[in-house]
């Protein structure tokens, strides 16, 4: 008799500590395009890893990987709305919200790490200026390595772009192959396999990266490093989610991500020089562009530039002189 009442009562106990419980805890849906080879992703679930494991459990951030959850174009919108919380995009896909996004993939303004990384210090204040009107806040970005051209053939004379159909990750990579005189396609990454096995595409703009993940030894047998530009991902939160959370969890959010920007720059050098070598065992040639074909890319590209210029706001234009004049000193 004793035991039959005893049992609901201890029942009633553990069940309203699991509701104390789960009350404090959160649980965040992150979302990135990218899938689980690509060191983004790797560097992305480590930072969820930390988070997990700072606080305790308090804070769980799951993250959908590939585009499995939210499709690219969706991340920003959902995260906006709070439909999710966490979001990981390629920056650049943000241009038509403003020009300033799409300034890592300008050639001739950062063609190293450091000067990669330099650009985004100098470019976050007003990125974090524009993502608050929308109720989102910058967590870190991370640099892909740089962006060169996968083709069949090696690429040996400009009039080779005649006609070319290039699959591109942006409208501004779009833009620079319509300047060089081919056909652009702007394909996700995902889709890459897809594009080149149904002939939509010959050719292709990425990183060493993306083409070891991506098997481009498949499709193509040869890589101009053209060291375009290094482009970046840019991770960001739900503000009033951030704010939801208590102090101390806060502050674990920003030291993980801290050490994810820290562990993802890395990352990316080291993936870079691996990927190289990985393509080079699959039989991709790699070589540097010759001065006709550089030549090509150096007036495509100061196009691409002159249009951004117009395109841009005064305090992206501010933000860019800056830049530069810190690269001076
Ligand atoms: N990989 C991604 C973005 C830039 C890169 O190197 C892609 O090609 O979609």
């Amino acid at each position: 008799m004793r035991k039959t009442i005893a049992t609901p009562l201890l029942l009633v106990t553990a069940c309203s500590l699991a509701a104390a419980a789960t009350a404090q805890a959160a649980e965040w849906t992150m979302a990135t395009p990218y899938g689980d080879a690509s060191f983004h992703t790797q560097n992305t679930k480590q930072f969820a890893e930390d988070v997990a494991e700072a606080t305790d459990g308090e804070l769980t951030i799951n993250v959908h990987s590939g585009g499995s959850l939210v499709a690219h174009g969706e991340i920003k919108p959902s995260v906006r709305r709070g439909t999710i919380e966490a979001g990981e995009v390629f920056m650049s896909v943000l241009s038509n919200d403003d020009p300033i996004f799409e300034i890592d993939t300008l050639p001739g303004v950062a063609g190293s790490y450091d000067e990669a990384f330099a650009l985004w210090e100098a470019t976050k204040p007003l990125i974090t200026e524009l993502f608050a009107e929308e109720g989102i806040m910058p967590l870190y970005a991370v640099s892909w390595p740089a962006q060169g051209i996968y083709t069949a053939d090696e690429l040996t004379d400009p009039e080779q772009f005649e006609g070319l159909r290039v699959r591109a990750p942006n409208i501004n990579t779009q833009r620079f192959v319509q300047n060089l005189g081919g056909n652009p396609t702007e394909t996700e990454e995902s889709d890459i396999p897809t594009a080149f096995s149904t002939g939509r595409v010959d050719a292709m703009i990425t990183s060493v990266s993306t083409g070891n993940s991506m098997t481009a030894w498949d499709y193509v047998d040869h890589y101009t490093d053209a060291n375009l530009w290094l482009p970046k991902n840019i991770i960001f939160i739900n503000q009033r989610a951030f704010d939801r959370l208590d102090e101390a969890t806060q502050e674990a959010v920003l030291e993980a991500a801290a050490r994810a920007e820290e562990r993802g720059w890395q990352m990316s050098r080291e993936d870079g020089d691996n990927s190289a070598v990985v393509l080079e065992e699959n039989g991709i040639t790699i070589s540097e562009p010759n001065e006709a074909v550089a030549a090509a890319l150096q007036a495509a590209g100061d196009q691409l530039f002159e249009d951004w210029l117009e395109r841009a706001s005064d305090e992206a234009r501010q933000v860019l002189e800056e830049y530069r004049a810190g690269l001076d000193n």
